[in-house]
């Protein structure tokens, strides 16, 4: 059944030109960050990394994504500089080339302001400059909340240092959406192998990992009204909520874990909302709008690491009530991300 309903994709990659040489510099430095295998490979084609080629379609915005917009109706891209974004350079130059995407990205949308929105990008190595950064990006170039590629230099959102960007993105009902990168020092080391250091697995580990670690540090107490989306279909947290919640409260008692006002499962609720970006599978699907409720349930396609066409098909074929596709689809993206 061809579907009228307005569709925005929230979780679409973009690069600059500046961003992608920095992270070729990267590429061609020692390291053992396992962000490298994917950075190596889509930044510097090296042979053993699979010459991955997303990078052209990274760096078109207004070519042939918007062609393949138009082809599949696809009303919106939500834009965000993609992972790693500028959380492996230096403090200065993450500054600087933060600026600098926002900037671009801004102009992109003043030229298609009815198909691209877009999340600004910050750099958490710097926390004053980087709620600086947040305030113009979403006041004077009016984008439309904020990414964040999961750890920065192995350190969450949960480390005190990093409260004054919860609180700027609180004030400003920016909704920060978490995406993955390559799993931080601590956790990486059994994900290196058979290429689960990425969309595989890894991936969702990171990110799943970060926001049990926001929920259990009890700082949603703090900033309550926080807003924070995952993607991947929820990373799988909401599957497993009702454990974290139950041994959360058990660590509460014996006094492993902070004491929290609300419970995981409260938290979760209150505080997130989930995208279905590179999962197509319509029982997680069913599973999460019953669970979560349908309001807090967004499409997403992934491009490019992810074709456009079976992420239209997979919401055109979904198993859900017209009124709630109409919510996943694209009315939920429009409340959450103050799209008109
Ligand atoms: C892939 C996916 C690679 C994503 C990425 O590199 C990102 C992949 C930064 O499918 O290999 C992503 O955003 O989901
Ligand atoms: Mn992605």
């Amino acid at each position: 059944m061809a579907t009228q309903l307005r569709k925005i994709a929230v979780e679409e990659a973009f690069s600059i030109p500046e961003v992608a040489r920095e992270l070729q510099k990267i590429a061609r430095a020692p390291g053992d960050s396992s962000d490298l295998p994917l950075v190596r490979g889509i930044y510097d084609a090296q042979p053993g990394y699979g010459d991955m080629k997303f990078l052209e379609g990274l760096l078109d915005i207004e070519g042939k994504r918007l062609k393949e917009m138009d082809q599949y109706g696809v009303d919106m891209q939500v834009l965000s500089l993609t992972a790693p974004g500028v959380q492996m350079f230096d403090a200065d130059t993450a500054c600087d080339l933060a600026t600098l995407a926002n900037d671009r990205l801004a102009e992109v949308i003043s030229r298609h302001p009815k198909r691209f929105a877009g999340l600004a990008t910050f750099a958490p190595q710097a926390p004053r400059r980087a709620v600086k950064e947040m305030e113009r990006a979403m006041q004077r170039l009016k984008l439309n909340g904020f990414i964040l590629n999961s750890h920065t230099h192995s350190e969450y959102l949960d480390d005190p240092k990093y409260w004054p960007i919860l609180e700027a993105a609180e004030a400003l009902d920016g909704c920060i959406y978490i995406h993955p990168r390559g799993a931080s020092d601590g956790l990486k080391g059994p994900l290196r192998d058979y290429g689960m250091d990425s969309a595989m697995w890894g991936y969702g580990v990171e990110v799943g990992t970060h926001a049990v670690r926001m929920m259990a540090s009890g700082l949603f107490d703090r900033f309550p009204k926080l807003k924070i989306c995952i993607g991947h279909m929820g990373e799988a947290v909401h599957f497993w909520i009702w454990r974290i919640t139950f041994m959360n409260s058990r660590a509460q008692r014996i006094g492993r874990a902070p004491k929290t006002q609300l419970s995981m499962a409260e938290y979760f609720a209150r505080n997130f909302v989930i995208t279905t970006s590179g999962v197509e599978d319509p029982l997680a699907l069913e599973y999460s709008v019953r669970k979560l409720g349908a309001d807090h349930v967004l499409w997403a396609i992934d491009y490019p690491y992810q074709p456009t066409a079976p992420a239209v098909a997979f919401m055109d074929a979904a198993p859900l009530a017209e009124a709630d596709k109409a919510k996943v689809y694209g009315e939920n993206a429009a409340r959450i991300f103050h799209i008109a």
